[in-house]
């Protein structure tokens, strides 16, 4: 045991009256939820490099978080990973997610990396052992280091592209060890910042044999999770690849990964890309590549990506609307790709963020959960499209644009608009938030 969280204690469920800040309010891990407990619904993350691994920096200013396991050696990995497995436990956690550099010191050659990664994975699986707490990705950070700085497959030095590969295949093995139930891949610097020294059918090609690499991989160790692209339009790059979910499916189809591949959609980069959270998870849902979600909250003035905890249920419970409509997640979760802020000290600042993000999640499902039982909204949409239920509609679909034409002047069509009824829909919104 460390002394880090000294004095906070075991968060619990109290219910919504309770004045008590180290309990949850909203988030009940065994009430159930439309048939299911509400842990399952949500499948809560912590990211260990918001919460262990970042220094607080801004583009100002360095460190202002000092904590006693900084520092690049395995005995104070070793530190952070009991401190990490002490958070877990006291917020009831059932998964963390990693990259290699938030849990791993860097080593002075690749295979020194590669056996401090191993030897950290070893230590994660011994803690694993012993508490409730999974892996629900692991993922390489491919951005960090100033060898990624032109990117990682998208590299034009092709030593590069090996080292990435190199560096997937270890963090795969890893995740695999550890029983992860996703490998993720954010495009980091898969982009480029200008086209007078950038060849982008090149580095598109290398970014899509990559993926088919991995995903060829994955099918040789038997890893039975979902591989994960997580879309992002920029920053760091002035322009990424991955840019949304819609640019990411186009991606997938042209080099035949729409079936292997699916994606991690993060609120913050969502609204980078002027989409709203939802829109991204209905997209990917419609598109049958919805997999898991990084949960946060941008700033809506800032335009970077602020990474803050989500804290405005009405909102996030319309993206949860969306996951009960995709029929949950299977191997995904909520992660909390979400970091305090740099003035927020204390080691009780940690937690509380976590606490207030889980309650203001579960406070979203319950409404989105109360509102599908009601069924009033899907009643609505479905009459929406009642239209298209009869034979002749759906003939216009298998004939030609020859035959729906003549179907107009044949049955003399003068189509009548309808009501969107949006404000309505509105209002049952509100009965449920
Ligand atoms: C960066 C980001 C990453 C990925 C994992 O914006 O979201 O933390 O989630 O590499
Ligand atoms: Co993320």
């Amino acid at each position: 045991m460390t002394d880090f969280f000294k004095g906070i204690p075991t968060i619990k469920y109290e219910g919504p009256h309770s004045t008590n800040e180290y309990a949850f309010h909203h988030y009940n891990p065994d009430e159930v939820l439309n048939g299911k407990r509400m842990e399952d619904h949500l499948r809560f993350a912590v990211a260990y490099w918001h919460s262990f691994a970042w220094p607080g920096g801004d583009p100002f200013g360095g460190q202002t978080l000092q904590r006693p396991w900084f520092g690049e050696t395995m005995a104070l990995a070793r530190m952070k990973a009991d401190v990490a497995f002490e958070m877990f436990e006291i917020l009831g956690a059932p998964f963390y997610c990693f990259h290699d550099a938030d849990m791993r010191p860097e080593g002075a050659s690749f295979a020194e990396s590669k056996r401090n990664l191993e030897e950290m994975v070893d230590y994660l699986g011994e803690k694993q052992s012993t508490h409730k707490t999974r892996l629900l990705w692991g993922t390489a950070n491919m951005f960090s280091h100033r060898r990624w700085m032109s990117g990682a497959a998208t590299n034009p030095d092709p030593d590069v592209y090996a080292y990435a590969a190199a560096t997937v295949k270890a963090n795969m093995d890893a995740t695999h060890k550890l029983g992860g139930q996703n490998y993720v891949l954010w495009g980091g610097r898969e982009g480029y910042e200008t086209l007078l020294n950038t060849d982008l059918r090149a580095e598109r090609e290398h970014a899509g044999r990559f993926l088919q690499q991995v995903v060829e991989y994955k099918h040789k160790i038997g890893f039975k999770g979902s591989i994960l692209i997580e879309p992002k339009p920029q920053e760091p790059s002035k322009h990424q690849y991955d840019y949304d979910v819609a640019t990411v499916y186009g991606f997938l189809v042209q080099f035949g990964l729409e079936k292997e591949v699916q994606t991690n959609i993060e609120q913050g980069h969502a609204i980078l890309a002027g989409h709203s959270f939802e829109h991204e998870i209905a997209l990917a849902t419609a598109l049958g590549i919805f997999g898991s979600i990084d949960m946060n909250r941008n700033d809506y003035q800032s335009g970077w990506d602020t990474d803050q905890f989500p804290n405005n249920h009405v909102e996030k419970a319309v993206a949860f609307y969306e996951i009960l409509r995709a029929g949950g997640y299977t191997t995904g979760g909520t992660n909390f790709d979400a970091k305090i802020r740099r003035q927020s000290l204390d080691p009780a600042d940690l937690i509380l963020s976590h606490v207030g993000g889980m309650d203001t999640c579960a406070r979203a499902l319950k409404s989105a959960a109360a509102l599908m039982a009601d069924g009033g909204m899907e009643k609505a949409r479905a009459n929406r499209y009642s239209g298209w239920d009869t034979g002749n509609a759906k003939a216009l679909l298998t004939g030609s644009l020859e035959d729906a034409a003549a179907s107009v002047t044949a049955k003399g069509l003068n189509p009548e608009p309808r009501s969107g009824r949006q404000e309505r829909l509105e209002n049952l919104w509100n009965r449920f938030v």
